[in-house]
Parts: structure tokens; sequence; C-alpha cells
């Protein structure tokens, strides 16, 4: 006889298992409401919900074994509870996007800060203090949905807003300008930067071969990796960067006329970057930095939030330029047409659930509102087909902007019908154009509105001559070089050698001499003095100058294209470490402490070991252990020790290597008396960013870019 069966556990978990906030299905009918369908699962009353069933509401009395025939014997396929768990399980993941795969996705609101009804007709920017639901997507672009937060890449900064006409995306970038000028050259660029085909490395990363080999023969690139090789390709927070629409859009109000129109986003916190060497260690030390950031910066309240600017030119300005404002390599100089705040975005929930939000939300830039319209720009034009159809792969159908996240929060009514994974129920049968059903007493459905539907724009460019239909690009687009120019003199001396010593580091990835050669080669169209320091960093000749289609202007360098000379001396939204350990002074601490705190900071608490530690007046816990909260980790350090731990500490790698990253990355050092012995340890020379305790208010979060030549060799 065999054994009676252990008693399954199943009936301790039932209730535990549950989360009683479990949000359910709720999908949105035609009217936009959510209906109470999939409310509830089961008809029991409230506590139905508390019932673990199967996805038909069969209510489930194991979720610990499976059926066997005996309890030694094989499974029986009649599990059907087994079978359904597993078939759902095998299909979790979708095709993830064949670029920004990786993103952290937040929730907020938008709000109209000043009305523009005379330049659009765009319902969002009508009245002052109007608001909307929006969604944002922050990504990196070439690594894999399981990659790290920190490489060397472009961020996408996808925004959907729920406005009451309608979802208008700006699925937009933190560059102002792309690789490429014409959607047709976007596969050859992404299959370029992705792992090489053959060996399936390196993963997230654009230093290798195929990358620059195709940059190289791309000249058009150059400007984009002038800012690629910059730091905004690593920065410190998703909190702390710009968001560009990149392309130029219309705007056109209700009498019908269009102005030119280039969208910013920037941040409240300021735009902020980590260096290089930095980047690479916290990609080590905690992979998900950014999502972490962002999750635990909008758990505690402190909301990111960004003014959403815009630029407004016309024809005859954008004739005028020597470049062309329908080409994506190019940028409008803040100098030249100022940005012009009109509303501020604000991010202040975190998802419920990260599949069913950040992964299925799917951004079309096609999603326009009336006020807004395209234009010209070869590269939107491409991204116009592009999206909806990636959504379809991803998504697997049609129906895709049913899922929550993706409908409208305003009403949508049609004759598209049926379809995979159709959620709506339409009634009647009024599913085509024109009807006359009403006539019958019957609802023959919506209808097109000429007064408030979307009109296109019918000017869209007075330059063009559509009579003709050419595979070319208009003339300007050939100046590859001037604004590459532009954006490097406009950098502050370090930042230019961070550009410069980014490119000697790609380029020694590179193991194709011809290839190193010719990128080199089209620097010197840029500029010569950073040619010859990247030419020198790699230890080769200066190459020949690569041909240039159309010979470069010089343009006014523009401030407003610097980080550091646009650094925010602020610890809003900053993070600083405290190192203590047994016996330090609790109350030096708690001052410490509180005084980030009053400034807008986060103060973390690192000691040797996490639990409850004695020190001198009391105990303290502290948030992260030394070895696993390395200084890379924050934006500033201090540390409260004494004689003895100091001593003790000394002895330990992480602890050195502590202050020896916080001093190489130009971080504030605040430090007691007894840290000095750790300091010498580490090598840490005094200078304005190594302060005592009681000075750090005045220093502050703000790096110390005068100590990085003593620190490592730029190119
Ligand atoms: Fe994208 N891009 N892109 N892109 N892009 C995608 O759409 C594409 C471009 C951007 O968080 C894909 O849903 C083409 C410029 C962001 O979900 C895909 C071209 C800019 C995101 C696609 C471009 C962007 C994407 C992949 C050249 C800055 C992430 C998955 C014509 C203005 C959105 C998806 C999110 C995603 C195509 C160029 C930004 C394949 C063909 C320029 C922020 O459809």
């Amino acid at each position: 006889m065999a054994k009676k069966p252990a008693p399954s556990p199943a009936t301790d978990h039932a209730l535990r298992d549950h989360q009683p906030g479990e949000r359910q299905i709720k999908p949105t009918d035609s009217r936009g409401n959510g209906d109470e369908l999939h409310q509830g699962v089961g008809t029991e009353g409230a506590d139905a919900a508390a019932y673990l069933t199967d996805n038909f509401g069969h209510r489930i009395s194991d979720n610990q074994n499976s059926l066997r025939a005996g309890t030694r014997g094989p499974t029986l396929l009649e599990d059907f509870v087994l079978r359904e768990k597993i078939f759902h399980f095998d299909h979790e993941r979708i095709p993830e996007r064949i670029v920004h795969a990786r993103g952290s996705g937040a929730h907020g609101v938008f709000e109209c800060t000043k009305a523009i009804p005379g330049l659009t007709k765009a319902s969002i920017l009508q009245k002052e203090g109007a608001t909307c639901p929006v969604f944002v997507r922050f990504s990196t672009v070439a690594g894999g949905a399981g990659s790290v937060d920190t490489p060397r890449d472009v961020r996408g900064f996808a925004v959907k807003l729920y406005t009451e006409s309608g979802n208008w995306d700006l699925v937009g970038n933190n560059i102002p300008v792309f690789f490429i000028q014409d959607a047709m050259k976007f596969p050859d660029l992404v299959h370029s930067v992705k792992m090489e085909a053959d060996r399936g490395y390196p993963q997230a990363a654009s230093a290798h071969d195929t990358f620059w080999d195709f940059i190289g023969l791309m000249p058009e690139a150059m400007h984009m990796i002038m800012w690629a090789m910059s730091d905004r390709t690593i920065p410190r927070s998703l909190r702390m960067i710009e968001g560009f629409g990149v392309h130029t859009f219309r705007f056109v109000n209700e009498k019908g006329e269009g102005k030119f129109v280039k969208f910013h986003w920037k941040p409240v916190l300021g735009i902020q970057s980590t260096t290089w060497d930095e980047a690479v260690k916290i990609a080590g030390a905690d992979p998900d930095f950014h999502r972490r950031d962002l999750f635990e910066a909008i758990d505690a309240g402190d909301f990111p939030a960004w003014d959403l600017g815009v630029q407004l030119f016309d024809e005859a300005f954008a004739e005028k330029q020597p470049y062309d404002v329908l080409d994506a390599t190019k940028l409008i100089p803040e100098e030249d047409i100022p940005v012009e705040i009109v509303g501020r975005m604000t991010l202040n929930r975190n998802v419920d659930n990260f599949f069913a939000e950040t992964e299925q939300v799917a951004f079309l830039p096609s999603n326009i509102i009336p006020g807004i319209d395209f234009s010209n720009d070869p590269l939107l034009q491409g991204r116009l087909f592009s999206y909806l159809d990636t959504q379809k792969s991803r998504l697997g159908t049609t129906n895709f902007h049913q899922i929550p996240i993706n409908a409208p929060k305003c009403p949508f009514h049609n004759f598209q019908r049926d379809g995979m994974m159709q959620t709506l129920v339409p009634t009647g049968r009024a599913n085509y154009e024109p009807n006359s059903l009403a006539e019958a007493g019957e609802n023959g459905g919506p209808r097109a509105s000429a007064e408030t539907g979307f009109a296109t724009f019918t000017a869209n460019d007075e330059r063009n001559d559509p009579a003709q239909k050419l595979r070319i690009r208009a003339e300007l687009f050939a100046d590859h070089f001037s604004q590459a120019r532009l954006f490097y003199l406009s950098q502050t001396e370090n930042e230019q050698a961070h550009i410069a010593s980014a490119l000697v580091f790609e380029l020694s990835k590179v193991t194709l001499d011809h290839v190193r050669a010719r990128v080199v080669g089209q620097l010197r169209n840029i500029d010569e003095d950073l040619a010859t320091r990247v030419a020198m960093g790699l230890a080769i000749d200066l190459p020949a100058k690569e041909k240039a289609a159309r010979a470069p202007v010089d343009l006014k360098p523009s401030d407003a294209l610097s980080i550091q000379k646009n650094a925010d001396d602020t610890m809003e939204g900053r993070k600083v470490a405290i190192l203590f350990a047994e016996g330090s002074d609790k109350a030096a601490i708690d001052k410490l402490k509180s005084d980030i705190e009053s400034a807008g900071g986060t103060a973390f608490l690192v000691a040797p070991k996490v639990g409850g530690i004695k020190v001198k007046g009391g105990t303290l816990k502290a948030d992260g252990q030394l070895a696993g909260s390395p200084s890379v980790l924050f934006d500033a350090v201090a540390s409260i020790l004494t004689d003895e731990q100091a001593k003790a500490l000394s002895g330990q790698g992480a602890a050195v290597q502590w202050f020896m990253d916080a001093y190489g990355h130009c971080k504030t050092i605040a430090h007691d008396e007894a840290t000095q012995l750790l300091l010498d340890k580490a090598g840490v020379e005094k200078d304005g960013g190594v302060v005592a305790i009681d000075k750090f208010e005045s220093v502050g979060t703000r790096r110390h870019w005068a100590r990085e030549a003593r620190v490592r060799d730029l190119a």
C-alpha cells in the first residue's frame, strides 16, 4: 500500500500567495472606458479574488503538486492545471525590440505651463494648467533586454501623452541629432552596431570593427559621433538626461498657419554624466543602476521632471541656414532660436507590472494630434512606417492598441473589426461606411469630421518639387562636418579630452587598421587637433584626410551644447554615501545626513556590515555593505570613522578602492581626521573637492574636473 501522501502545502499558501490588490486585466471598450468584464475572478463577492483559479475561472485546489498516477507514478496528461500553467509560462516572452530593447518606464503627468494657441491648435497646449497623463520609456539602444544600464550608448526618451484628442507619441532620444539622414540606412546602422553576426559579441557596445567600419564610410554620422563619444552617452541618471524630438515637426494653428518646431525636454535636475571608468565599474556593481535609480526616486516621492521646450521657426529662417532643417543630423543652435518652455512633465508613478506596461508599450511616431504635423525629414518619414510594423511583429496583432498602456484615454470609434486578440465587443451591424442604418433607427456608427479631424498641413515644404520622383538627398545634406565641429568646439577642454579619449578607447578595440585610419581621416574634417590627439592615443600615423562631400563652414560655438558649462550646483536628486563603522560618532553622522536631506539629496549609509552596528551614541543600521556599495554608485562620499576602524579598513581593498575611485571620478570626498589614513593609502591628494566633514555642504556633489588630469591620462 502506498503511504498516505504528504499534505499539500497548497492549503496554507492558497490565501497567502495571492496579492489582494492584484489588478485584473481591464480591457478598454470602444468608449475608452474599462468595463467590468474581467474585474473579478469568480462571482462570489469581494473575496472571490482571493481564490487561485486557472485562466477560465476554475478554482485550483493544489498549486504545488502535479497530478500523478500514484505517489511514484507518471504525471497525467489530463492535469489541465499543470498544462495551462506551463503552456502560459512557455510563451511569456515576446520578441524584444530590435533596438531599444532594454528600457525603464514610468507614469506621470504633463501640464501646460504656457498656452500657445496662436502657434498650435494642439489641445494640450491651449490652456495654462491643462494636464494629461503620460507614460515614458527610457532605453539604451544597442543592447538586448538583459544587458546593463550603463554602456556608452544613446538613450531613448519616448513619451506617450494621452491627450483628449488622442495619443501623441514624442519618440525621441537624449541626443538632438541622429547617425543617418535617410531611413534607407537604418537597418545597416543597426546591424553594424549590434553584436557581430558571426561571433555574437560584443553586447551593448559600439567599440568593435563593424560599427566603426560603417561609420568611417558614412561621414554623415560624424556629428552624431561627436555626441556619442561625449559624456552624453554615459549619463549619471535617466532623471538627468535631456530629451529631443530630433526631427523638425510642424505646429499648425486654428487658422491653418504652420511653423516648424523642434521639441526639447529639459531635466529639472540638470544634465549630469559619469566618467567612462565609472560607467564601466557601475555596470559590474549594479547592472540595473539607472532602472533602480528611477524606480527608487519615484518610490520615495522624488518625482523627476522635465520642461517641454519648443524651438519655433519659419521657412524664411530655414532657407537662410547653412544646413537643412529636414536633415536629422543637424540641430538648430539655441543661440539662434531660443528654446521656449511651454509645459512640464513629472513622472510620479512606477509601473505596476513591468511586462504589461514597460514591455508592451508601443510607441508610434505617427501618433500625432491636430495642431502637430510631420515634416518631410526622410528619416522621420521612414519611421512612420517602421514603428507600426514593428509593433505587429512584437505584440503579434493589429489590436495592440487595445492593450491598456497603449489605448488612448479619450473615446475611439471606427469600423476596424476583428483580428487576433480582439478584446472589444462591437455591437450592431454597422461595420462599413457609408451606411444609412441610422435612418432605420439603428446605430450607424461614427463619421469623419472635417472641422475637428486631423488634417494634414498642405504646404509641408515650399522648396520641394513634388512633380519629380527622385532617389536623392537635398543639397545641404552633403555638409557632414560643420556641426560636428560646432559641437566639438563648444565643449570645455575637459569635455574635449573625454571625446578624444572615448574615440581612442573605441578605436583601440577595432582590429582592422584601415577602418581605424579611415575614421581618423574623417575626424580631420572636424578638427585637426582632435584627429591628431586620437592618432597619438592610438600610436598610429595621422592618416590622410578623407574627402569631404562639401567643405565644412565655421559656426559660432554654442555653450548650450556643453554639459559642464551648464552644470547645476545642486544636491537635489543626488546620492551621497556616508561610510561609518563600529564606534563612529552617531551625532556627526545624523547631522551630515540631515544636511544632505535638507538640501534635497539622499544619504546612504555604508558600513563593513549591514546589521545593527554599535556606534558612539547608539546603534546604526547601514543601508549597504561596503563591498556591495562601491563609491561609483554615489555622487559624493563622506567618511566618519574611528582611528581604530580606519586602520582596520586601510588593509582592505574594498575600502581603499572606495576612496581611490571617488577621487579618480572627481567626486567630493568629505572626511574626518581618522579617515586621513585611508586617504593616504588610496593616494588621495588634498584639493578643493577633498574637504573636512563640516565643509561638505559648501562643496556639495559637483565634480572636480580640474583634478582629472592628475588621476588619468586623457588623450
Ligand atoms: Fe527608432 N525604432 N528608428 N529612432 N526608436 C524603434 O520601434 C526606427 C530613430 C527610438 O521605448 C523600434 O517599438 C527606424 C530616431 C526610440 O519602445 C523600431 C529609424 C529616433 C525607440 C525603430 C529609427 C528613434 C525606438 C524598435 C530610422 C530618435 C524606443 C522597437 C528611420 C528621434 C521606443 C520599436 C520604446 C524604437 C525604427 C530612428 C528613437 C524598429 C526605421 C531618429 C526612443 O521600429
